[in-house]
């Protein structure tokens, strides 16, 4: 199979909030043969712990998700590993669609854990040195050793200002991320800069370094607009053309 025949794989990224997934259903709903893959925030939300010992036989799951916004220092490590390991499965799994010009399409990737979530966590003192050198290693071990089959053939940024996310956020009302405060969100967005715009953020694999990068304004309400929506979709078309 030539390189152009190959199906892409492209992540969208974004903050919390900003409206990844409403616009990854847009994606859905616009073209068939771009496959959608959502980000697996309901398995974070309830961790299955049927294989637990006869100690603790009365929970069946647990939500990580609560766990590390109520106590990051004591969940941010761990919540890496499981985000990671589902992250690397969803973006693993065998493809359905095989029509010339596919796209898959991810809610986020093992890059933005990476990039975004676990740096910051580094920053914030909500992992230690040795966890961060922990991840990283493996991190890099694991993207490494599955190549092609994890790299991403473009980004879309969905950019929007940390003030817009926020008001997203509590519009959407999931209990969990009722404590964010502003200042997470703007921490998030310089991350985001960095990466994807001013492109200075240190990456470890060198796809990466030259991934195009498609900057999308979604300080726009485009959820319920049909025009703002053509807007995007007509940028995405391009973008994913020229992959
Ligand atoms: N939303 C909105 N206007 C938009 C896009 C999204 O009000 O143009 C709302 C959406 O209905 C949801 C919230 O913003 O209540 C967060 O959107 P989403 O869950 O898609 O964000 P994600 O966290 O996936 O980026
Ligand atoms: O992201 C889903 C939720 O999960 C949101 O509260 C951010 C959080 N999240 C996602 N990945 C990570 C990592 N790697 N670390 C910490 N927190 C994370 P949403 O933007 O709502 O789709
Ligand atoms: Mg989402």
């Amino acid at each position: 199979m030539s390189r152009s025949d190959q199906i892409k794989s492209v992540s969208i990224e974004g903050n919390i909030a900003v409206g990844k997934s409403t616009f990854a259903r847009l994606l859905q709903r616009a073209e068939q043969h771009w496959e959608v893959i959502a980000e697996p925030v309901s398995k974070w939300q309830n961790v299955d712990q049927t294989n637990q010992t006869e100690h603790h036989p009365q929970q069946s799951s647990s939500n990580l998700l609560q766990m590390m916004y109520h106590d990051p220092k004591r969940w941010s490590y761990t919540f890496q590993t499981f985000s990671c390991m589902s992250r690397m499965r969803t973006q693993l799994q065998p493809l359905p669609v095989r029509a010339s010009g596919a796209v898959r399409v991810y809610e986020r990737s093992v890059y933005s854990d990476r990039y975004i979530f676990a740096l910051n966590m580094f920053e914030l003192g909500c992992m230690n040195s040795t966890e961060w050198a922990v991840y990283q290693d493996w991190h890099s071990f694991l993207v490494e050793q599955f190549g092609r089959r994890i790299q991403l053939d473009g980004i879309i940024y969905l950019r929007a200002s940390p003030q817009t996310c926020m008001e997203r956020l509590g519009r959407r009302g999931r209990v969990e991320e009722q404590g964010i405060q502003l200042d997470y969100l703007e921490k998030l967005h310089t991350r985001h800069e960095d990466w994807l715009v001013d492109r200075k953020t240190r990456v470890h694999f060198e796809h990466l370094e030259t991934v195009p990068v498609l900057v999308l304004d979604a300080d726009v309400e485009f959820e319920k607009d049909p025009k703002a929506q053509d807007n995007l979709l007509t940028k995405v078309r391009h973008f994913f053309s020229a992959l």
